[in-house]
């Protein structure tokens, strides 16, 4: 078989609910991936930053295949001996003293909604059920009913409602409009520290400072989603990190387990997850033996292997190197560490036909929200490769 026949089985056995670029992947080996005709190419989206050990580590393969052959599955009903393993080395890594495993980064974003509603009635007394949680526009948090309740892009809600009421919605990057919008019934304020999908967009510096002071101030429980932009995308641990900040809960997810399984967890303190009781919360894979066995090998792969100071220092170069094409579409080059957006001019027709443009010459990138060329390679890419990259990437920026 080759690329357009798969392409036609997908067109006509799957749910169009994505527009993938023509590209069928068999085989990934750390930064490259390789289609059905052999052809090979530079990832620069990881998965949207699932893979920031690169495709396929060895490491967390044999991790993988080991556990794979003793036990995959105990539910929780029972105990394994990776679970609490992972616990521990989540809390020694991150300095939060409990967590709580989940699977998809949605599933994690739901925990930690529900944690801080809970906190707000029994802890803030706040009058039940009158708990508000304030987001910002242009986040993305994941696919479920309640999430996309207070999204603000019609793509994500349009045709889905009823809406999960209890969410106030404030402009990003505005900490006294978080401020203005805080009442006595305020349980939490939830924000990307950078939003990905919503473009690449950076806070103005300070204002996740500002917003966790507002939020003390005011009893709110400050929650971070570093799903996409957590465990070394922006060149940090955290991107909560470039501000000194520790947020009362992490969201974690997607390079959690390296790209090789569904691992989310939120992170907190004894005083926020101690309130959860058995048969509260939970799900039939969250916790489990091999999902705890891959994260772990994935976190100590991060670790051992500098990724969190190479995606810095590779961050740098790729940018500075970005900043220097002179390309005429250009209107904005975005980023912190490996995650970096070129924001296309509204003349440049679209981010998309540049993608499609990369692709020809090698290399894998998705636009976001029309206009942003979104880079966010594996974080084990050296100068190499990225010089490599740059070679591609200059003549497609400057094309008509
Ligand atoms: C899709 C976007 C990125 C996330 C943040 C929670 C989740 C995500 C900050 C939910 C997931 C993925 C979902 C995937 C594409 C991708 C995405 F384009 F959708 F918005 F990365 F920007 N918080 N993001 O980025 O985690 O439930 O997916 O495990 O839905 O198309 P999930």
């Amino acid at each position: 078989m080759v690329t357009q026949d798969y392409i036609a089985l997908e067109e006509k056995f799957g749910a169009h609910n994505y527009h993938p670029l023509d590209v069928v992947i068999n085989r990934g080996e750390g930064v490259w991936v390789y289609d059905v005709e052999g052809n090979r190419y530079l990832d620069c989206l990881s998965a949207y930053s699932a893979l920031n050990q690169g495709h396929v580590h060895p490491k967390i393969l044999s991790a993988l295949v080991a556990q794979a052959q003793k036990v995959t599955l105990t539910s929780r009903a029972f105990r394994n001996d990776q679970l609490p393993l992972l616990y521990k080395e989540l809390s020694e890594l991150t300095g939060y003293e409990m967590s709580l495993p989940m699977n998809s980064g949605a599933e994690a974003v739901e925990t930690a909604l529900k944690v801080a509603r809970k906190w707000a009635y029994r802890i803030k007394n706040v009058p039940r059920y009158k708990a508000e949680i304030i987001v910002a526009s242009g986040n993305f948090h994941g696919r479920t009913i309640s999430i996309i309740s207070f999204s603000t892009e019609p793509l994500y809600r349009d045709d889905f409602g009823e809406f999960t009421p209890g969410f106030v919605i404030v402009p990003y990057g505005d900490a006294r409009a978080i401020q203005n919008a805080i009442t006595p019934n305020t349980a939490a304020v939830l924000l990307e520290p950078i939003q990905g999908e919503g473009g690449v967009i950076i806070p103005p510096a300070g204002y996740l400072k500002a917003v966790k002071g507002i939020c003390e101030k005011n009893e709110v429980l400050f929650i971070a989603d570093e799903i996409q932009t957590g465990l070394g995308r922006t060149g940090k641990l955290f991107a909560c990190d470039h501000e000194n900040l520790r947020p009362d809960i992490v969201i974690i997810g997607k390079a959690l387990s390296g790209g090789f399984y569904p691992v989310s967890a939120i992170l907190a303190d004894q005083p926020i997850l101690g309130l959860i009781q058995p048969g509260e919360h939970g799900s039939t894979f969250g916790g489990n033996p091999l999902g705890a066995a891959v994260a772990r090998a994935a976190l100590k792969v991060l670790i051992e292997e500098k990724l969190i100071e190479n995606s810095f220092q590779m961050g740098e170069y790729f940018k500075e190197q970005l900043e220097e094409i002179p390309s005429p579409h250009v209107k904005e080059i975005r980023g912190k560490g490996l995650l970096i957006g070129i924001e296309l001019k509204r003349e440049a027709r679209g981010a998309r036909r540049f993608c499609e443009a990369l692709k020809t010459t090698g290399i894998l990138a998705k636009e976001t929200h029309e206009h942003v060329i979104r880079f966010a390679p594996p974080l084990i890419i050296d100068r190499n490769t990225i010089d490599w990259a740059l070679e591609r990437i200059r003549p497609v920026l400057m094309m008509q």
